[in-house]
Protein backbone atom coordinates (compact mmCIF):
# COMPACT_ATOMS: atom_id res chain seq x y z
CA UNK A 1 0.00 0.00 0.00
CA UNK A 2 1.21 3.28 -0.97
CA UNK A 3 0.00 6.66 -0.24
CA UNK A 4 -1.14 9.05 -3.24
CA UNK A 5 1.06 11.94 -4.11
CA UNK A 6 -0.49 15.41 -4.35
CA UNK A 7 0.90 18.77 -4.78
CA UNK A 8 0.32 21.87 -2.48
CA UNK A 9 -2.26 23.64 -4.76
CA UNK A 10 -4.15 20.36 -5.23
CA UNK A 11 -4.70 19.79 -1.48
CA UNK A 12 -5.42 23.66 -1.06
CA UNK A 13 -8.19 23.39 -3.50
CA UNK A 14 -9.92 20.34 -1.38
CA UNK A 15 -10.11 22.86 1.83
CA UNK A 16 -13.75 24.16 1.58
CA UNK A 17 -14.74 27.66 3.19
CA UNK A 18 -15.64 27.26 6.85
CA UNK A 19 -13.43 24.34 7.06
CA UNK A 20 -11.87 23.83 10.42
CA UNK A 21 -8.05 22.83 10.21
CA UNK A 22 -5.89 21.04 12.54
CA UNK A 23 -2.52 21.75 12.28
CA UNK A 24 0.92 19.88 13.40
CA UNK A 25 3.80 22.77 15.38
CA UNK A 26 3.91 24.45 18.21
CA UNK A 27 5.63 28.07 17.48
CA UNK A 28 6.92 28.61 14.32
CA UNK A 29 7.84 25.33 14.10
CA UNK A 30 7.06 21.77 12.71
CA UNK A 31 4.04 23.89 10.97
CA UNK A 32 2.74 22.27 7.21
CA UNK A 33 3.90 25.55 5.09
CA UNK A 34 3.90 24.44 1.71
CA UNK A 35 -0.14 23.96 1.71
CA UNK A 36 -0.98 27.52 3.18
CA UNK A 37 1.24 28.90 0.64
CA UNK A 38 -1.21 27.91 -1.76
CA UNK A 39 -3.87 28.53 0.48
CA UNK A 40 -3.61 32.22 1.53
CA UNK A 41 -3.47 32.86 -2.64
CA UNK A 42 -6.43 30.62 -2.86
CA UNK A 43 -8.52 32.74 -0.53
CA UNK A 44 -7.33 36.08 -2.39
CA UNK A 45 -8.23 34.90 -5.65
CA UNK A 46 -11.66 33.61 -3.88
CA UNK A 47 -12.22 37.13 -2.78
CA UNK A 48 -11.61 38.65 -6.22
CA UNK A 49 -14.35 36.37 -7.37
CA UNK A 50 -16.94 37.40 -4.95
CA UNK A 51 -16.99 34.48 -3.23
CA UNK A 52 -16.41 33.88 1.18
CA UNK A 53 -13.27 31.76 2.34
CA UNK A 54 -12.40 31.97 5.71
CA UNK A 55 -11.17 28.86 7.66
CA UNK A 56 -10.88 28.09 11.66
CA UNK A 57 -6.89 27.42 12.35
CA UNK A 58 -6.15 25.06 15.29
CA UNK A 59 -2.28 24.32 16.48
CA UNK A 60 -0.73 23.51 19.59
CA UNK A 61 0.47 27.49 20.14
CA UNK A 62 1.57 30.36 17.74
CA UNK A 63 2.54 29.59 13.82
CA UNK A 64 4.35 30.73 11.26
CA UNK A 65 4.18 33.36 8.82
CA UNK A 66 2.62 31.24 5.93
CA UNK A 67 -0.45 29.82 8.52
CA UNK A 68 -1.33 32.68 10.34
CA UNK A 69 0.28 36.38 9.07
CA UNK A 70 -0.20 36.04 5.25
CA UNK A 71 -4.00 33.73 5.94
CA UNK A 72 -4.89 36.60 8.32
CA UNK A 73 -3.80 39.47 5.75
CA UNK A 74 -5.66 37.29 3.07
CA UNK A 75 -8.89 37.61 5.05
CA UNK A 76 -8.81 33.85 5.38
CA UNK A 77 -8.94 32.80 8.90
CA UNK A 78 -12.50 33.21 10.81
CA UNK A 79 -11.63 31.47 13.84
CA UNK A 80 -7.99 30.58 15.65
CA UNK A 81 -6.74 29.12 18.78
CA UNK A 82 -4.37 28.97 20.99
CA UNK A 83 -2.16 31.57 20.68
CA UNK A 84 -0.19 33.79 17.80
CA UNK A 85 2.90 35.67 18.23
CA UNK A 86 2.19 37.07 14.62
CA UNK A 87 1.78 40.63 13.75
CA UNK A 88 -0.08 40.92 10.77
CA UNK A 89 -2.71 38.43 12.72
CA UNK A 90 -2.53 40.43 16.00
CA UNK A 91 -3.59 43.31 14.06
CA UNK A 92 -6.37 41.73 12.47
CA UNK A 93 -7.99 40.63 15.58
CA UNK A 94 -7.51 44.14 16.80
CA UNK A 95 -9.55 45.14 13.92
CA UNK A 96 -12.15 42.23 15.03
CA UNK A 97 -11.89 40.69 12.00
CA UNK A 98 -10.87 37.37 13.45
CA UNK A 99 -12.47 35.54 16.32
CA UNK A 100 -9.56 34.08 18.48
CA UNK A 101 -9.10 32.14 21.69
CA UNK A 102 -6.57 32.94 24.10
CA UNK A 103 -6.24 29.69 25.58
CA UNK A 104 -3.73 27.80 27.73
CA UNK A 105 -1.87 25.64 25.69
CA UNK A 106 -2.21 22.57 27.81
CA UNK A 107 -5.60 22.51 27.12
CA UNK A 108 -6.20 22.86 23.57
CA UNK A 109 -6.25 18.91 22.48
CA UNK A 110 -8.57 17.98 25.58
CA UNK A 111 -11.13 21.05 23.97
CA UNK A 112 -10.77 19.46 20.74
CA UNK A 113 -11.81 16.20 22.07
CA UNK A 114 -14.79 17.25 23.91
CA UNK A 115 -16.03 19.41 20.58
CA UNK A 116 -15.40 22.64 21.69
CA UNK A 117 -14.31 24.39 18.49
CA UNK A 118 -16.93 21.80 16.35
CA UNK A 119 -15.56 18.96 13.95
CA UNK A 120 -12.18 18.81 12.80
CA UNK A 121 -12.69 18.12 8.72
CA UNK A 122 -8.65 18.45 8.22
CA UNK A 123 -5.43 17.58 9.93
CA UNK A 124 -2.17 18.65 7.79
CA UNK A 125 0.60 17.49 9.42
CA UNK A 126 4.26 17.78 8.90
CA UNK A 127 6.50 15.15 8.92
CA UNK A 128 10.26 13.82 8.32
CA UNK A 129 9.14 10.62 6.87
CA UNK A 130 6.68 8.28 7.72
CA UNK A 131 5.59 4.36 6.88
CA UNK A 132 3.18 2.03 6.35
CA UNK A 133 2.64 -0.95 8.68
CA UNK A 134 -0.84 -2.78 8.43
CA UNK A 135 -3.99 -0.05 7.93
CA UNK A 136 -1.81 2.41 9.54
CA UNK A 137 0.16 5.05 8.70
CA UNK A 138 3.00 5.81 10.72
CA UNK A 139 4.35 9.59 10.63
CA UNK A 140 6.90 10.82 12.44
CA UNK A 141 7.22 14.24 13.27
CA UNK A 142 9.77 16.99 12.69
CA UNK A 143 10.16 19.92 15.38
CA UNK A 144 7.32 20.40 17.34
CA UNK A 145 4.76 17.92 18.94
CA UNK A 146 1.62 20.12 19.45
CA UNK A 147 -1.44 18.48 19.73
CA UNK A 148 -0.97 15.81 16.57
CA UNK A 149 -2.21 12.60 18.20
CA UNK A 150 -5.74 14.24 18.83
CA UNK A 151 -5.59 15.83 15.62
CA UNK A 152 -5.47 13.10 13.55
CA UNK A 153 -7.60 10.82 15.65
CA UNK A 154 -10.21 13.44 15.55
CA UNK A 155 -9.88 15.14 11.88
CA UNK A 156 -12.24 13.63 9.13
CA UNK A 157 -9.84 13.92 6.61
CA UNK A 158 -5.40 13.71 6.96
CA UNK A 159 -2.94 15.63 4.09
CA UNK A 160 0.86 14.66 5.06
CA UNK A 161 3.04 17.42 4.02
CA UNK A 162 6.95 15.17 3.65
CA UNK A 163 9.27 18.08 4.00
CA UNK A 164 12.93 17.25 3.65
CA UNK A 165 14.32 20.04 5.44
CA UNK A 166 13.77 17.99 7.91
CA UNK A 167 16.33 15.16 9.33
CA UNK A 168 14.46 11.43 8.90
CA UNK A 169 15.74 10.92 11.86
CA UNK A 170 14.06 13.56 13.95
CA UNK A 171 11.69 10.49 15.21
CA UNK A 172 14.10 9.91 17.56
CA UNK A 173 13.34 12.94 19.80
CA UNK A 174 9.60 12.51 19.52
CA UNK A 175 7.64 10.41 22.55
CA UNK A 176 4.06 10.92 21.69
CA UNK A 177 1.39 9.88 24.32
CA UNK A 178 -1.91 11.20 24.40
CA UNK A 179 -3.92 11.12 27.94
CA UNK A 180 -7.46 9.62 28.12
CA UNK A 181 -10.53 11.83 28.81
CA UNK A 182 -11.41 13.03 32.10
CA UNK A 183 -13.68 10.70 34.06
CA UNK A 184 -13.30 8.31 37.22
CA UNK A 185 -10.47 5.87 36.34
CA UNK A 186 -8.15 7.72 33.83
CA UNK A 187 -4.44 7.05 34.59
CA UNK A 188 -1.52 9.08 35.67
CA UNK A 189 0.52 10.55 33.29
CA UNK A 190 3.80 8.38 33.81
CA UNK A 191 5.99 11.19 33.46
CA UNK A 192 7.91 10.78 36.28
CA UNK A 193 11.27 12.52 35.40
CA UNK A 194 11.98 15.28 32.56
CA UNK A 195 13.59 12.33 30.41
CA UNK A 196 10.70 9.66 31.21
CA UNK A 197 9.22 8.40 27.56
CA UNK A 198 6.00 7.12 27.93
CA UNK A 199 4.62 6.77 24.21
CA UNK A 200 5.68 5.95 21.06
CA UNK A 201 8.15 7.68 18.47
CA UNK A 202 5.38 8.35 15.92
CA UNK A 203 1.90 9.50 15.27
CA UNK A 204 -0.16 6.40 13.70
CA UNK A 205 -2.80 7.87 11.63
CA UNK A 206 -5.42 5.43 9.85
CA UNK A 207 -4.24 5.49 6.41
CA UNK A 208 -7.82 5.49 4.89
CA UNK A 209 -8.16 9.26 6.03
CA UNK A 210 -4.94 10.25 4.32
CA UNK A 211 -5.79 11.97 0.87
CA UNK A 212 -2.10 12.51 0.17
CA UNK A 213 0.94 13.63 0.70
CA UNK A 214 2.89 17.03 -0.44
CA UNK A 215 6.60 16.78 -1.06
CA UNK A 216 8.09 19.78 0.15
CA UNK A 217 11.67 21.23 1.07
CA UNK A 218 10.69 24.41 3.12
CA UNK A 219 13.31 25.96 5.78
CA UNK A 220 11.28 26.87 9.23
CA UNK A 221 10.40 29.94 9.42
CA UNK A 222 11.89 30.31 12.97
CA UNK A 223 11.82 33.92 14.07
CA UNK A 224 14.93 35.85 15.20
CA UNK A 225 14.83 37.16 18.71
CA UNK A 226 15.98 40.85 19.56
CA UNK A 227 19.95 40.58 21.19
CA UNK A 228 20.22 39.84 24.78
CA UNK A 229 19.96 43.85 26.09
CA UNK A 230 21.24 45.46 29.31
CA UNK A 231 17.94 45.04 30.58
CA UNK A 232 17.47 41.49 29.48
CA UNK A 233 20.65 40.20 31.18
CA UNK A 234 20.11 42.01 34.43
CA UNK A 235 17.18 40.16 34.86
CA UNK A 236 18.48 37.16 34.21
CA UNK A 237 20.97 37.97 36.73
CA UNK A 238 18.94 38.32 38.50
CA UNK A 239 16.73 35.32 38.00
CA UNK A 240 20.14 33.36 38.63
CA UNK A 241 20.81 35.18 41.94
CA UNK A 242 17.38 34.50 43.17
CA UNK A 243 17.56 30.84 42.61
CA UNK A 244 20.59 30.47 43.74
CA UNK A 245 19.90 32.59 47.44
CA UNK A 246 16.67 30.23 47.56
CA UNK A 247 19.13 26.88 47.12
CA UNK A 248 21.21 27.88 50.39
CA UNK A 249 17.67 28.26 52.22
CA UNK A 250 17.02 25.01 50.83
CA UNK A 251 13.87 25.70 49.33
CA UNK A 252 15.35 24.17 46.18
CA UNK A 253 17.02 21.01 46.79
CA UNK A 254 21.17 20.74 45.96
CA UNK A 255 20.29 18.58 42.76
CA UNK A 256 18.14 21.49 42.14
CA UNK A 257 14.63 21.88 39.99
CA UNK A 258 13.37 21.43 36.44
CA UNK A 259 12.99 25.02 34.61
CA UNK A 260 10.61 26.39 32.54
CA UNK A 261 11.20 28.96 30.57
CA UNK A 262 8.96 31.26 27.90
CA UNK A 263 9.34 32.20 24.42
CA UNK A 264 11.68 35.58 23.54
CA UNK A 265 15.10 37.55 24.35
CA UNK A 266 14.10 37.14 27.97
CA UNK A 267 13.66 33.50 28.23
CA UNK A 268 17.02 32.76 26.53
CA UNK A 269 18.73 35.65 28.42
CA UNK A 270 17.51 33.65 31.82
CA UNK A 271 18.69 30.74 30.40
CA UNK A 272 22.30 32.24 29.53
CA UNK A 273 22.57 33.44 32.96
CA UNK A 274 21.35 30.42 34.69
CA UNK A 275 23.90 28.51 32.68
CA UNK A 276 26.85 30.42 33.67
CA UNK A 277 25.91 30.66 37.22
CA UNK A 278 29.09 28.33 39.10
CA UNK A 279 26.83 27.65 42.25
CA UNK A 280 23.77 26.64 39.92
CA UNK A 281 24.34 23.16 39.42
CA UNK A 282 23.86 20.87 35.68
CA UNK A 283 19.71 20.67 35.77
CA UNK A 284 17.04 19.68 33.62
CA UNK A 285 14.74 21.75 31.75
CA UNK A 286 10.94 21.01 31.35
CA UNK A 287 9.16 23.15 29.37
CA UNK A 288 6.86 24.02 26.41
CA UNK A 289 10.26 24.98 24.08
CA UNK A 290 13.59 24.66 23.97
CA UNK A 291 15.21 28.10 22.83
CA UNK A 292 18.67 28.51 21.07
CA UNK A 293 20.19 28.86 24.75
CA UNK A 294 19.10 26.08 25.72
CA UNK A 295 20.63 23.51 22.93
CA UNK A 296 23.83 25.40 23.63
CA UNK A 297 23.73 24.12 27.29
CA UNK A 298 23.10 20.95 26.47
CA UNK A 299 25.70 20.64 24.36
CA UNK A 300 28.35 22.07 26.94
CA UNK A 301 26.55 19.61 29.87
CA UNK A 302 25.18 22.29 31.85
CA UNK A 303 21.82 20.87 31.13
CA UNK A 304 21.58 17.39 31.43
CA UNK A 305 18.34 16.43 29.72
CA UNK A 306 15.55 18.57 28.24
CA UNK A 307 11.64 17.87 27.41
CA UNK A 308 9.77 20.46 25.07
CA UNK A 309 7.14 20.51 22.69
CA UNK A 310 9.44 22.18 20.11
CA UNK A 311 12.40 23.25 19.09
CA UNK A 312 11.82 26.82 18.89
CA UNK A 313 15.37 27.59 17.26
CA UNK A 314 16.91 28.90 14.80
CA UNK A 315 17.54 26.92 11.69
CA UNK A 316 21.52 27.07 12.31
CA UNK A 317 20.64 25.50 15.43
CA UNK A 318 17.82 23.01 14.13
CA UNK A 319 20.79 21.24 12.16
CA UNK A 320 23.26 21.62 15.19
CA UNK A 321 20.47 19.36 16.91
CA UNK A 322 20.18 16.92 13.84
CA UNK A 323 24.05 17.22 13.08
CA UNK A 324 24.11 15.41 16.81
CA UNK A 325 21.01 13.35 16.68
CA UNK A 326 22.88 10.18 18.93
CA UNK A 327 23.50 13.08 21.78
CA UNK A 328 20.01 14.31 21.69
CA UNK A 329 17.94 11.81 20.83
CA UNK A 330 18.74 10.43 24.58
CA UNK A 331 18.67 13.69 26.21
CA UNK A 332 16.24 15.86 24.53
CA UNK A 333 12.35 14.48 24.41
CA UNK A 334 9.91 16.45 22.35
CA UNK A 335 6.62 15.56 23.97
CA UNK A 336 2.65 16.62 23.07
CA UNK A 337 1.63 19.95 24.18
CA UNK A 338 -1.35 18.08 26.50
CA UNK A 339 1.83 16.24 28.31
CA UNK A 340 4.57 19.20 28.07
CA UNK A 341 2.42 21.30 29.50
CA UNK A 342 0.12 19.04 32.19
CA UNK A 343 -0.53 20.59 35.36
CA UNK A 344 -0.47 17.34 36.72
CA UNK A 345 3.33 16.61 35.64
CA UNK A 346 4.56 20.21 36.00
CA UNK A 347 3.00 20.26 40.06
CA UNK A 348 4.58 16.45 40.25
CA UNK A 349 8.23 17.86 38.81
CA UNK A 350 8.22 20.83 41.14
CA UNK A 351 8.95 23.04 38.15
CA UNK A 352 10.65 26.28 38.31
CA UNK A 353 8.45 28.46 35.61
CA UNK A 354 9.88 31.54 34.33
CA UNK A 355 7.49 33.82 31.94
CA UNK A 356 7.32 37.47 30.57
CA UNK A 357 4.87 39.83 31.78
CA UNK A 358 3.61 43.17 29.73
CA UNK A 359 2.52 44.87 33.39
CA UNK A 360 2.37 43.76 37.18
CA UNK A 361 0.06 45.10 39.55
CA UNK A 362 1.23 45.97 43.22
CA UNK A 363 -0.13 43.19 44.40
CA UNK A 364 1.29 40.63 41.72
CA UNK A 365 -1.43 40.25 39.41
CA UNK A 366 0.08 40.28 35.92
CA UNK A 367 -0.91 40.96 32.41
CA UNK A 368 1.07 39.31 29.45
CA UNK A 369 -1.67 39.38 26.80
CA UNK A 370 -3.31 43.15 26.45
CA UNK A 371 -2.22 46.65 25.62
CA UNK A 372 -4.45 48.51 27.90
CA UNK A 373 -6.39 46.11 28.24
CA UNK A 374 -7.97 45.98 24.68
CA UNK A 375 -5.27 45.29 22.20
CA UNK A 376 -3.75 41.88 22.23
CA UNK A 377 -0.38 41.55 21.71
CA UNK A 378 0.06 37.60 21.83
CA UNK A 379 -1.44 35.50 24.15
CA UNK A 380 -0.59 33.53 27.18
CA UNK A 381 0.47 30.62 25.57
CA UNK A 382 1.79 28.27 27.97
CA UNK A 383 2.47 30.42 30.79
CA UNK A 384 0.06 30.10 32.96
CA UNK A 385 -0.04 26.21 32.78
CA UNK A 386 3.29 26.42 34.03
CA UNK A 387 2.91 29.70 36.70
CA UNK A 388 -0.70 28.00 38.35
CA UNK A 389 1.25 24.57 38.60
CA UNK A 390 4.77 25.42 38.59
CA UNK A 391 6.90 25.16 42.09
CA UNK A 392 8.20 28.72 42.03
CA UNK A 393 6.31 30.98 39.80
CA UNK A 394 8.26 34.02 38.18
CA UNK A 395 7.62 36.77 36.06
CA UNK A 396 10.03 38.90 34.61
CA UNK A 397 9.53 42.25 32.43
CA UNK A 398 11.18 45.21 32.17
CA UNK A 399 10.29 48.07 34.31
CA UNK A 400 9.27 50.71 32.08
CA UNK A 401 8.35 50.39 28.17
CA UNK A 402 8.13 52.58 25.27
CA UNK A 403 11.78 54.44 25.97
CA UNK A 404 10.65 55.23 30.09
CA UNK A 405 6.91 56.90 29.45
CA UNK A 406 5.17 53.71 30.50
CA UNK A 407 5.80 52.20 33.54
CA UNK A 408 5.44 48.36 33.63
CA UNK A 409 4.29 48.47 37.23
CA UNK A 410 0.71 49.47 37.83
CA UNK A 411 -1.60 50.25 40.58
CA UNK A 412 -3.87 47.47 38.76
CA UNK A 413 -3.78 45.58 35.71
CA UNK A 414 -5.47 46.64 32.59
CA UNK A 415 -6.55 42.88 32.03
CA UNK A 416 -5.57 40.11 34.33
CA UNK A 417 -3.51 36.61 32.89
CA UNK A 418 -1.80 35.29 36.00
CA UNK A 419 -3.20 36.18 39.43
CA UNK A 420 -2.00 37.60 42.61
CA UNK A 421 -2.21 34.01 43.64
CA UNK A 422 0.12 32.01 41.30
CA UNK A 423 2.61 34.81 40.74
CA UNK A 424 5.66 33.98 43.59
CA UNK A 425 8.12 36.39 42.25
CA UNK A 426 8.44 39.82 39.88
CA UNK A 427 11.59 40.45 38.42
CA UNK A 428 12.64 43.57 37.08
CA UNK A 429 16.19 45.44 35.40
CA UNK A 430 15.46 46.88 38.90
CA UNK A 431 15.73 43.82 40.93
CA UNK A 432 13.39 41.04 42.75
CA UNK A 433 10.14 41.04 44.35
CA UNK A 434 9.39 37.74 46.71
CA UNK A 435 6.11 38.07 47.62
CA UNK A 436 5.79 34.27 49.19
CA UNK A 437 4.52 34.63 52.51
CA UNK A 438 3.22 38.22 52.29
CA UNK A 439 0.04 39.67 52.71
CA UNK A 440 -1.20 43.01 49.93
CA UNK A 441 0.18 45.57 51.81
CA UNK A 442 3.43 43.74 52.28
CA UNK A 443 3.68 42.72 48.72
CA UNK A 444 3.25 46.33 47.38
CA UNK A 445 5.95 47.58 49.46
CA UNK A 446 8.16 44.93 48.02
CA UNK A 447 7.42 45.25 44.29
CA UNK A 448 7.39 49.48 44.64
CA UNK A 449 10.91 49.30 46.45
CA UNK A 450 12.86 46.53 44.51
CA UNK A 451 11.13 46.35 40.87
CA UNK A 452 9.42 49.58 40.16
CA UNK A 453 11.39 52.23 37.99
CA UNK A 454 12.94 55.18 40.64
CA UNK A 455 10.70 57.70 38.59
CA UNK A 456 7.50 55.93 39.14
CA UNK A 457 8.19 55.07 42.91
CA UNK A 458 6.81 58.24 44.27
CA UNK A 459 3.44 58.10 42.06
CA UNK A 460 2.54 54.75 42.88
CA UNK A 461 3.49 55.47 46.36
CA UNK A 462 1.06 58.00 46.18
CA UNK A 463 -1.23 55.52 44.62
CA UNK A 464 -1.44 53.31 48.13
CA UNK A 465 -1.50 56.74 50.01
CA UNK A 466 -4.78 58.03 48.66
CA UNK A 467 -6.39 54.22 47.79
CA UNK A 468 -9.33 52.93 49.91
CA UNK A 469 -8.96 51.16 52.87
CA UNK A 470 -9.09 48.01 53.36
CA UNK A 471 -7.22 44.49 52.70
CA UNK A 472 -6.02 45.30 49.60
CA UNK A 473 -6.14 49.24 49.39
CA UNK A 474 -7.63 50.15 45.49
CA UNK A 475 -9.12 52.64 43.86
CA UNK A 476 -10.96 52.91 40.81
CA UNK A 477 -10.51 56.31 40.03
CA UNK A 478 -6.71 56.54 41.04
CA UNK A 479 -5.90 53.85 38.86
CA UNK A 480 -8.25 54.97 35.95
CA UNK A 481 -6.81 58.15 35.88
CA UNK A 482 -3.16 56.83 35.92
CA UNK A 483 -3.81 54.83 33.08
CA UNK A 484 -5.62 57.74 31.41
CA UNK A 485 -3.09 60.22 32.00
CA UNK A 486 -0.70 57.75 30.66
CA UNK A 487 -2.57 57.27 27.66
CA UNK A 488 -3.59 60.85 26.73
CA UNK A 489 -0.03 62.27 27.16
CA UNK A 490 1.95 59.34 26.62
CA UNK A 491 3.82 60.44 29.91
CA UNK A 492 2.64 59.87 33.94
CA UNK A 493 4.27 62.29 36.42
CA UNK A 494 3.07 62.67 40.47
CA UNK A 495 1.82 66.65 39.47
CA UNK A 496 -0.23 65.20 36.49
CA UNK A 497 -1.39 62.48 38.76
CA UNK A 498 -2.81 64.86 41.49
CA UNK A 499 -3.77 67.30 39.01
CA UNK A 500 -6.53 64.80 37.68
CA UNK A 501 -7.62 63.63 41.00
CA UNK A 502 -8.15 67.39 41.95
O1 LIG B 1 6.53 46.85 21.59
O2 LIG B 1 7.13 45.65 19.55
O3 LIG B 1 6.41 48.05 19.47
O4 LIG B 1 8.64 47.40 20.45
O5 LIG B 1 5.29 45.15 23.84
O6 LIG B 1 7.71 43.77 24.29
O7 LIG B 1 9.81 44.16 25.53
O8 LIG B 1 9.92 43.53 23.08
O9 LIG B 1 9.29 41.88 24.90
O10 LIG B 1 9.00 40.44 22.79
O11 LIG B 1 9.56 39.49 25.06
O12 LIG B 1 7.31 40.39 24.56
C1 LIG B 1 4.93 39.77 27.33
C2 LIG B 1 4.48 40.26 24.97
C3 LIG B 1 6.79 40.46 25.87
C4 LIG B 1 5.79 38.20 25.55
C5 LIG B 1 5.48 39.67 25.94
C6 LIG B 1 5.50 46.53 24.24
C7 LIG B 1 6.98 46.75 23.92
C8 LIG B 1 7.11 46.03 22.59
C9 LIG B 1 6.95 43.55 23.15
P1 LIG B 1 7.23 47.02 20.16
P2 LIG B 1 9.25 43.39 24.39
P3 LIG B 1 8.86 40.50 24.26
C10 LIG B 1 4.93 31.64 25.76
C11 LIG B 1 4.90 31.77 27.20
C12 LIG B 1 3.18 35.79 26.87
C13 LIG B 1 3.32 35.02 28.10
C14 LIG B 1 4.40 34.01 27.95
C15 LIG B 1 4.59 37.30 25.61
C16 LIG B 1 6.20 44.84 22.77
O13 LIG B 1 6.78 37.69 26.39
O14 LIG B 1 3.87 37.17 24.65
O15 LIG B 1 5.54 34.25 28.32
N1 LIG B 1 4.32 36.67 26.75
N2 LIG B 1 4.02 32.87 27.44
O16 LIG B 1 7.27 48.12 23.85
C17 LIG B 1 2.75 49.12 26.48
C18 LIG B 1 3.55 48.07 28.41
C19 LIG B 1 4.41 47.29 27.59
C20 LIG B 1 4.36 47.50 26.20
C21 LIG B 1 5.81 45.94 26.64
N3 LIG B 1 3.56 47.92 29.73
N4 LIG B 1 2.74 48.96 27.81
N5 LIG B 1 3.53 48.41 25.65
N6 LIG B 1 5.24 46.65 25.67
N7 LIG B 1 5.32 46.31 27.83
C22 LIG B 1 5.60 30.38 25.31
C23 LIG B 1 4.64 29.44 24.70
O17 LIG B 1 3.64 29.21 25.20
C24 LIG B 1 4.99 28.77 23.48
Amino acid sequence: MTLSHITAAEAAAMIKDGDNLALSGFTPNGNPKAIFRELSQRAIREHEAGNPFAIGIFTGASSCQSVEGDMANAHAIKFRAPFSTNADFRNHVNLEEIDYEDMHLGHMAERMRHGFYGGMDWAVIEVSHYEIVGNTCRAYLTSAGGIVTTAVRLAKRVILEHNTFHNPNSRFLHDTYEPADCGFGRKPIPVLAPYDRVGHDYVAIDIDKIVGVIDSCIPEEARAFKDVDEFTSKMGHYVAEFLVDDMKHGRIPPQFLPIQSGVGATGNAVLAALGANEHIPRFNVYSEVVQDAAIKWMLEGKIIDASATAMTVTNECLHTVYDNMDYFSKHLTIRQSEVANSPEVIRRLGVIALNTAIECDLYGNENSSHICGSKLMNGIGGSCDYERNGYISVFTTPSIAKGGRISAIVPMCTHVDSTEHDVDVIVTEQGVADLRGKGPRRRAEEIINHCAHPDYRPLLREYLRIADKGHEPQSMTAAFAMHDTLRKKGDMRLTDFSEYLK
